[in-house]
């Protein structure tokens, strides 16, 4: 087992789950490389990835593709018209979809493979492990120019190091493919990971060095930046002309991008909650914190239908998700709502206090725990026990414990409402809807203090612009 694959798998997955809620038409959208759209970049890395997964799992069917590929480059428009007629008109979501299952199979035949085994490929034979770095590399370098289209701040994971790599290993082929002389001695390179992990190439040097983000690195020898678009420290005439024609990838040589050409598009990114179409549970408490924080995001809702493909790539396989630009996407509601709280002034300054309220917030996500079993049975009998006796049990006494914690309110807090209490409002709301098959809806009856915390919540000014806004 070999790491490569699974980090191959983890950038598709980081890509599909941007493009994911885009229409289908967002797919036709230009991008900065070349004028390629998302259709055209996704088209190229699927038609790729199947390919490199012939060569591996099936050589007769590669070679063939090659041959009729060379056969029809002299004739055609060149690789790109190739590649449309390839695909078939395949386009937006069904194009999307297509990828993900050949990423899918690539990263699974990989992952079984030998790291060792010689591949045939365009160029000269390589490794497996080298063909799915390569596989890798290219999903990255091209998935820059969707994420600038988009206005996105790529969140990068410290799987880039095995792109960082391929840069420093093409030193020696990016002089001899622009036919120069290859220097005798590298710069001295050294990098900043995603994670902050620095890693360094070659013997220190204060006159020939590269240093900085490997982030940016990556970028310039991917061509996806020119070197004078990052803050990469350059010194010494080696270092100067490498990072001037850098290129980590095989064919003829290429220009890298004029500088300001290849950026990021100044789209206002908006944060993005994903949850489910409704609004109720553990997506809409996090909605009204955004709201409540004066938060303009986008509100983004996943059809059921779409929910299997997505779950693998969400953090727990679970939502909501909290997406902000430049960062890995945030799970788990109680995050969610801390986080926000913290940031925005409805979350508890004192840390004991801001404990106190986290654990009401762990007590409502048990009672969420202990109800879900019922929401999955299928026989209405074994429902109708299991509630009832929900009802007569955990229900009761969760609301008798959480009643037991709460003082003069009308919030947890006092007279300023928090995410604690957005928590306990939506599960109140839930408990006594009447839309809880057998569970009564004065079964919080007992607890005066909660149901009018979750009363003064209902009628709170903001919450109820977010429930008007909603229609
Ligand atoms: N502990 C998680 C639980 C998340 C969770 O179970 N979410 C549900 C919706 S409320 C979900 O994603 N269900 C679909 C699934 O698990 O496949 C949290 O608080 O966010």
């Amino acid at each position: 087992m070999f790491e490569q694959p699974n980090d191959f798998r983890e950038e598709c997955d980081a890509m599909y789950r941007l493009l994911k809620p885009l229409a289908d038409a967002d797919f036709g959208r230009a991008t900065r490389f070349k004028a390629w759209t998302i259709n055209d970049v996704l088209t190229h890395l699927h038609m790729w990835n199947w390919a490199v997964d012939q060569s591996l799992t099936n050589e007769a069917a590669f070679t063939a593709f090659l041959g009729g590929l060379r056969d029809k480059l002299g004739v055609q428009g060149g690789l790109r018209a190739f590649e449309n007629e390839w695909i078939g008109g395949l386009k937006g979501q069904a194009l999307l979809e297509t990828w993900r299952t050949q990423y899918q199979l690539v990263a699974d035949h990989f992952s079984a493979a030998d790291p060792k085994a010689r591949l045939k490929w365009a160029g000269p034979d390589m490794s497996a492990r080298s063909s799915i770095t390569a596989r890798l590399m290219e999903t990255w370098a091209h998935g820059q120019a969707v994420y600038d289209v988009l206005g996105v701040e790529r969140a990068d994971g410290d799987r880039i190091r095995n792109i960082a790599v391929l840069g420093i290993n093409t030193f020696g082929w990016t002089h001899t493919v622009h036919g120069e002389p290859v220097p005798p001695a590298m710069p001295h390179v050294r990098l900043t990971g995603p994670s902050g992990e620095v890693w360094t190439w070659n013997e220190p040097s204060a006159t020939e060095l590269i240093e900085g983000s490997a982030t940016e690195f990556c970028q310039v020898v991917a061509q996806t930046r020119n070197v004078a678009d990052t803050k990469l420290k350059v010194v010494g005439p080696v270092a100067t002309h490498w990072m001037s024609i850098a290129q980590c990838f095989a064919g003829p040589p290429e220009t890298p991008p004029a500088p300001g050409v290849r950026r990021r598009e100044a789209v206002s990114v908006k944060p993005r909650l994903v949850y489910f179409d409704f609004s109720g549970s553990r997506g809409e408490e996090c909605r009204i914190a955004l709201h409540l924080a004066g938060i303009d995001f986008d509100d983004v809702r996943i059809p059921r239908a779409d929910w299997p493909a997505l779950k693998p790539t969400m953090p727990f396989g679970s939502m909501p998700v909290l997406e902000l630009p430049g960062r890995p996407p945030l799970a788990q509601s109680n995050a969610i709502l801390v986080y926000l709280g913290r940031l925005h002034g409805l979350h508890p300054v004192d840390a004991f206090e801001a404990a106190r309220h986290e654990a009401l917030m762990c007590a409502a996500e048990d009672l969420r725990h202990a109800i879900l079993p019922t929401m999955r049975m299928t026989d209405p009998e074994q429902v109708r026990k299991a509630r009832e006796a929900l009802a007569a049990n955990e229900m009761k006494t969760w609301g008798s414990q959480v009643e037991r914690q709460l003082g003069a309110g009308p919030f947890v807090a006092g007279a300023k409402l928090q995410v604690a209490d957005l928590k306990l409002y939506m599960v109140v709301r839930w408990l006594t809807s009447g839309s809880l098959d057998h569970v009564p809806p004065e079964v919080l009856s007992h607890c005066p203090k909660l149901l009018r915390l979750a009363q003064a919540v209902g009628e709170h000014e903001g919450v109820k612009g977010w429930v008007a806004r909603k229609g």
